[in-house]
């Protein structure tokens, strides 16, 4: 006898996958599963460590909102780029990594690709409509050859996906509520940004978008 679980976790063999390149594929949906434990844990985490507009180098305001969970989070300031134990705005270590964030990543990665990853950051980004992400490497990791995860919640998004060089024409990819991008190999120094949020309503996060990217960073 044949049964379906709509609630079950584990990954249906039919879903759609996109693959955008070599080492990056787009999973559609597949952080729905897991919806409610995903969003109470963010909410966790920002009572602890609050969403906080990062300076560049450079001393221009980040728009998009940050906050991190696991061993290490991704920072920036007028000295540079660099992951920290510990958050600067509180002078405690970040909040910890929460089971659903592993058990989604290491999922996501799998099914993409790449056995066995076990993030020891997660970079948490929030969008309101008009915020943009330019165009960026990800190059502050130690190991290349750990892909990266990155889960789309709230309002959509449309992700830029370029090339080897910042002036390579990107791709645009429409990316939704529970859409998980994955990211290794060749692809993982590729060029990538976030265009302007369109003012939206979502179901559960309002007006906003929120981005997870775990990493391998230490
Ligand atoms: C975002 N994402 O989607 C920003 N980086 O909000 C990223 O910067 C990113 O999605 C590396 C790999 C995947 C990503
Ligand atoms: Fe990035």
């Amino acid at each position: 006898m044949i049964t379906t679980d709509l609630f079950s976790a584990v990954p249906d063999p039919s879903r759609q996958d996109e693959p955008l390149c070599d080492g990056a594929v787009v999973l559609r949906g597949f952080a729905l599963a897991n919806e409610p434990p995903l969003l109470q844990a963010i909410d966790t985490i920002a009572a602890q460590a609050p969403f906080r507009h990062l300076i560049t180098p450079g001393g221009f305001r980040m728009s998009v909102g940050m906050t991190n969970a696991g061993p290490l989070g991704w920072v920036s300031d007028r000295r540079g780029y660099r992951y920290d134990p510990i958050d600067p705005d509180s002078g405690m270590p970040w909040p910890p990594m929460p089971e659903a964030f592993l058990e989604l990543a290491g999922a996501a990665a799998a099914r993409a690709g790449f056995a066995r990853f076990v993030p020891d950051a997660c970079l948490i980004n929030r969008y309101a409509p008009g915020t943009r992400l330019t165009l960026h490497q990800d190059r502050d990791e130690h190991d290349f050859e750990q892909p990266i995860v990155s889960v789309s919640l709230g309002i959509p998004a449309v992700f830029l996906f370029g090339g080897m060089r910042r002036t390579d024409r990107p791709m645009r990819v429409p990316l939704a509520h529970g859409d998980v991008v994955v990211w290794g190999g060749p692809a993982r120094l590729r060029y990538h940004g976030v265009l302007p949020l369109k003012p939206n309503h979502h179901s559960a996060l309002g007006e906003c978008r929120i981005n997870l990217t775990f990493r391998r960073a230490g």
